[in-house]
């Protein structure tokens, strides 16, 4: 057996390791954020639980933290009540990024983890078969219910030889983006093995990983070895190490083998407004650059921080570039402070962040208008940085500091680099900032859970209806992201409230789609949104399926959806739709009325259905392709609901 399914097979719950079937998974730990965890948690409150049901459930707060008004912090209150009372492990803002917290702290080889959060894959890292889903999945998940995927193919990438100084992680999953790219890869899991491991550490592995997210995969996974076991006795927990690889003889188990020779890997940009748009940093070189930022959880370990101090050393920021560090957790400042090179970023001219997503959500740090901005985030989707016409580029923090010493973009193979960093014998430990440990699981059914009026309740769906009038309330092109459904930036901070946050649905596309969608659900005409491919892309965020259903999207039709938009839509009973015949997707109009008889029987007994369009006076087919499982949560308007009707 190779890595994966090795751990697929020993959290089966149901179903059969066949490649494209549903399975159903044990989930021995979740993590949620504060921007997903306070639906999460509602979710979760109506599930009838008397406390958690998993081996260990964190809650992390570290994307709304800036608390502009009083809904962050009222956020924050619901979510530290919320996981005394049930006995999830609450991480306090200014703790750290979640899966970077998650890697130093709880985080363990072998084990599931889903989490409320696209870049939970970060764990595959150390061994962990982490996925990204939407907050109900998590919140069915801490109250003991299996989580439902479809079994995956399998992807080897077969790394040899070793990085040449100035080259680093980053650069290995974009030369991973480069071959994969960002669509396409729904139903896939990258398993990473081969001699060139031996020299990649935890950290590097976790950059690999938690990118993986962006060619669209399930997750990405290394084996457990000696480097894995080094990690966590730095982390002292040793005793959390298991060895775990592919069988020597796991070769035809894959769908195919990607080699990758470490040795010849570059420099390499995710150029505007896609991650898998790579280009080699030779080829941008001489780019004047305004902006430059360094972390997220991708690049905010105490590896590349100590990287980029260590770089930035007795130098200075180029003038005309604001360079902003916002570390990854507390241990990585602690440790770069105990080692005397904290302040070897402030004498550069670092701008010092709070250890959070911050820049990299978009809720404060962005770029002037037209600028170009180096990052060493994840996602550079057009306007998530907050400013439209903003140019950003996804870089390791080595380039990242080669351009913000130099003021344009520079090969960082060209300067002097450091010698490779490893992290020390032993991390400095202190967990003082994770409450509730002491009644992890278990929890204190008399706690009072504090409602502020940002909370607010979880809308509920209704059922499929037999027949639909329909209008296209949009039509949208291929790759739209979750960030171009339901912004997040300025915009976060009404997460917890979705009649308000509702108003944002597609706001950067079509600032009026809100009011035509109102319209039209008042007047009992059901929306729908017409899209090309991927449609989905990006964050795990429920919302961009619960706030379309608030008002009134019962459907979507697209070329293809990305896998956790898909499960969102379903857990909230908005009909996935494939074109049977991408090419009708032509010949529809927005505003055009689409007419559905005989909707939920066809749904209730096939996969596909006829759909009217009355202005072209023709006739198009979709298909649906459901399981019994997803079929009932469907024909129930979501999950909660058929939890109720049940
Ligand atoms: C993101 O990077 O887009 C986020 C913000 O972390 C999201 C979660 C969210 O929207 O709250 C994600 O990646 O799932
Ligand atoms: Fe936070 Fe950015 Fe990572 Fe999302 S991608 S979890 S916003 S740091």
């Amino acid at each position: 057996m190779n890595l994966t399914y090795k751990l697929l097979a020993s959290h089966l719950v149901s179903g059969t390791l066949e490649a494209g079937k549903e399975i159903a998974l044990r989930i021995d730990q979740t993590l949620t954020q504060d921007a997903t965890g306070t639906m999460a948690y509602l979710q979760f409150e109506q599930m009838g639980c008397d406390h958690v049901q998993t081996e260990l459930s964190v809650s992390y707060v570290d994307h709304n933290t800036v608390q502009v008004g009083f809904e962050n912090a009222d956020d924050h209150a619901y979510l530290q009540s919320v996981a005394q009372r049930y006995g999830i492990i609450y991480s306090r803002a200014g703790n750290g990024i979640c899966h970077q917290l998650h890697l130093e702290r709880f985080g363990k080889p072998g084990k599931t983890l889903i989490g409320s959060d696209s870049h939970t894959p970060t764990g595959g890292g150390i061994g962990m078969l982490a996925m990204g889903a939407g907050g109900l999945d998590v919140a069915c998940a801490m109250a003991g219910q299996p989580y439902y995927i479809t079994c995956p193919r399998v992807v080897r990438v077969w790394l040899t030889g070793e990085l040449r100084p100035g080259v680093s992680a980053k650069d290995v999953i974009l030369a991973v983006l480069a071959r994969y790219g960002s669509s396409g890869n729904v139903g896939r899991v990258m398993e990473y093995a081969g001699p060139g491991l031996a020299s990649l550490d935890v950290p590097s592995r976790a950059t690999i990983a938690n990118m993986g997210t962006e060619l669209g995969v399930t997750t990405s996974i290394f084996p457990s070895d000696e480097e894995t076991r080094r990690f966590l006795r730095a982390q002292r927990r040793e005793s959390d190490w298991v060895p775990l690889a592919a069988d020597d003889d796991a070769e035809g188990t894959y769908e195919e083998t990607f080699e990758l020779d470490l040795t010849r890997v570059e420099p390499m940009a995710a150029c505007p407004h896609n991650p898998g748009n790579v280009a080699t940093i030779d080829s941008l070189a001489g780019m004047a650059v305004h902006q430059v930022l360094v972390g997220s959880c991708t690049n905010s370990s105490y590896r590349d921080l100590k990287t980029v101090a260590l770089m930035l050393a007795g130098r200075k920021i180029h003038p005309s570039v604001s360079f902003g560090v916002a570390p990854g957790s507390r241990q990585v400042v602690l440790e770069l402070m105990r080692e005397g090179l904290f302040e070897k970023l402030v004498e550069a001219g670092a701008r010092i962040l709070e250890n959070t997503c911050g820049f990299c959500i978009g809720n404060h740090q962005s770029p002037g208008t037209n600028a170009v901005s180096l990052r060493t985030s994840n996602r550079n989707f057009e306007g998530r940085s907050g400013t439209k016409s903003a140019q950003v580029y996804l870089v390791s923090p080595e380039t990242a500091v080669a351009a913000a010493l130099t003021g344009k973009i520079t090969n960082p193979t060209c300067l002097e680099c450091p010698p490779p960093v490893r992290f020390p014998e032993r991390f400095g430990i202190d967990d003082s900032m994770f409450l509730f440990r002491d009644t992890a699981g278990v929890g204190v059914p008399e706690t009072e859970i504090i409602r502020g009026p940002n909370i607010g309740t979880v809308p509920g769906g209704s059922p499929v209806p037999d027949s639909l009038k329909t209008e296209a309330a949009i039509k949208v092109g291929d790759k739209i992201t979750t960030d171009h459904i339901m912004p997040a930036g300025a915009r976060l901070k009404f997460r917890s409230n979705v009649p308000k946050y509702a108003t944002f649905v597609f706001e950067g596309v079509d600032p009026t789609f809100h009011d035509r969608c109102i319209a039209n659900r008042d007047a009992g005409i059901g929306n729908i949104i017409i899209a090309g491919d991927s449609y989905g892309q990006g964050s795990s965020r429920e919302h961009a399926a619960l706030c379309p259903m608030y008002l009134g999207v019962r459907a979507l039709i697209a070329k293809s959806i990305e896998r956790i938009h898909a499960a969102n839509l379903i857990n909230f009973g908005i009909i996935p739709f494939l074109f049977e015949n991408p090419a009708d997707y032509d010949t529809i109009e927005q505003g055009d009325k689409l007419e559905i008889d005989e909707l939920a029987p066809a749904l209730k007994t096939g996969d596909t259905v006829t759909i009217r369009n009355s202005r072209t006076g023709t006739a198009f087919r979709v298909r649906c392709t459901l399981t019994d499982r997803q079929r009932g949560i469907l024909l129930a308007g979501g999950l909660m609901a058929q939890s109720k009707a049940k």
